[in-house]
């Protein structure tokens, strides 16, 4: 196997060299579940690999008390992974999807996007609550979440119940919610409530008619430098072509829209045979005003491989084992559906939201 300078190398039992990888991850509960479980597929394919975890601490787990909206910088959460990426520390990231900005800085890309969990959004009552969902929850009942997506959306389809910031991780969240009598409720995804073992504090999974998803949610990302080409190939085999094609539609949706982790954006999309569809809104932070469209577009399920030398990326992602006409069929889905709704206003609706989030 071929090795470049940044990889270690070290001796087995055997004396047999086989290579380290380093996985950089956050340090929370979360963060690191979904490293091991990247690392456990990695190992499976390469029983070979050593892999090495390195966990940190980032600003966005430090700042517990102020809501991620307003924190302002998007890369928060993956600001010190990167830098210790650029410095050759470790040779992976592993990231929730949706917290990775559309456009990365240079010398940076996403190898690999694996499976999605449900993308969906759930519903957490209050221990006292429970058989009641949103629509029975008695009114003014106080709903957590310091999404500006979630609320915009559940403000319009539930203007009888009212929204309040919840900050922290889901550990956090969990205490805040069971041991106050601040809400009645928390909405969480549902991927990170399964990663962590509490699928059964799920009481209502949100169709897309009450609440639409946050680009990229529910899928995990394998960050890496872009000119690590071993390490790109390595994590290349851990794609899955429909999970890569419809994040990539939603990820070209709000970079087309110019929107960040903080503006009220939210998609739905669905791949059957070689369709792949999308739906997209935008919203007013009240959920008064509410631009949404949907299309589709034919993306070719060959396993015809990127074969030039030259790596394509599509916002953000290089996808090596992925049909390139795929690829561009579905970042051209997410480009035009946002055109559609700028042409229909959505820029001053986002511009609006900006503002009046940040003079909140
Ligand atoms: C982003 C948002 C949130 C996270 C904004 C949004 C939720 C913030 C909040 C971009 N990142 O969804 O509208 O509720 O205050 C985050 C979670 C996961 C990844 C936790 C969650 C786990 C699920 C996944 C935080 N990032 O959303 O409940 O892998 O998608």
């Amino acid at each position: 196997m071929e090795m470049s300078e940044n990889i270690s190398i070290s001796q087995d039992g055997n004396g047999k060299a086989s290579r380290v990888i380093r996985m950089g991850t956050r340090k929370s509960q979360l963060a690191r579940i979904q490293t091991d479980s990247v690392a456990s597929r990695l190992k499976e394919i390469y029983p070979d690999v050593h892999l090495e975890i390195v966990a940190m601490s980032t600003i966005g787990d430090q700042i517990l008390d102020t809501a991620l909206s307003k924190i302002g910088e998007k890369s928060l959460f993956t600001k010190e992974l990167e830098n210790a990426l650029e410095r050759n520390e470790v040779d992976i990231v592993v990231h929730s999807l949706k917290d990775l900005p559309t456009s990365l800085p240079p010398g940076f890309t996403i190898g690999a996007i694996l499976q999605r969990e449900n993308p969906h959004d759930a519903v957490v009552l209050h221990p006292k609550n429970a058989g009641l969902t949103l629509d029975s929850l008695p009114e003014k009942s106080v709903i957590g979440t310091s999404s500006l997506r979630r609320a915009a959306q559940l403000k319009r389809r539930f203007p009888q119940l009212e929204f309040e910031n919840i900050r922290g991780n889901l550990n956090t969240r969990l205490k805040k919610l069971d041991e106050k009598e601040d809400y009645t409720a928390i909405i969480l995804a549902a991927a990170g409530l399964k990663r962590m073992g509490w699928e059964t504090r799920i009481s209502q999974i949100l169709g897309p008619e009450d609440c639409m998803y946050a680009v990229g949610q529910g899928a995990l990302a394998v960050e890496v430098r872009a000119q690590d080409k071993d390490i790109l190939e390595m994590v290349s085999v851990l794609n899955h072509s429909d999970t890569v094609l419809r994040c990539i539609s939603e990820r070209a949706f709000l970079n087309q829209l110019e929107g960040g982790c903080s503006v009220p954006v939210a998609v739905h999309t669905e791949v059957n045979g070689s369709m792949l569809y999308l739906t997209g809104a935008v919203y007013s932070l009240d959920g008064a005003e509410c631009l949404k469209d949907s299309m589709e577009i034919c993306v070719e399920i060959d396993n015809k491989v990127n074969e030039s030398a030259q790596e394509c990326v599509h916002v953000g992602v290089t996808a090596k084992n992925v049909s390139s006409v795929s690829l561009e069929a579905a970042e051209k889905l997410g480009v035009n559906l946002a055109k559609g709704l700028l042409n229909k206003g959505a820029k001053d609706i986002l511009t609006t939201a900006r503002k009046l989030n940040d003079a909140q």
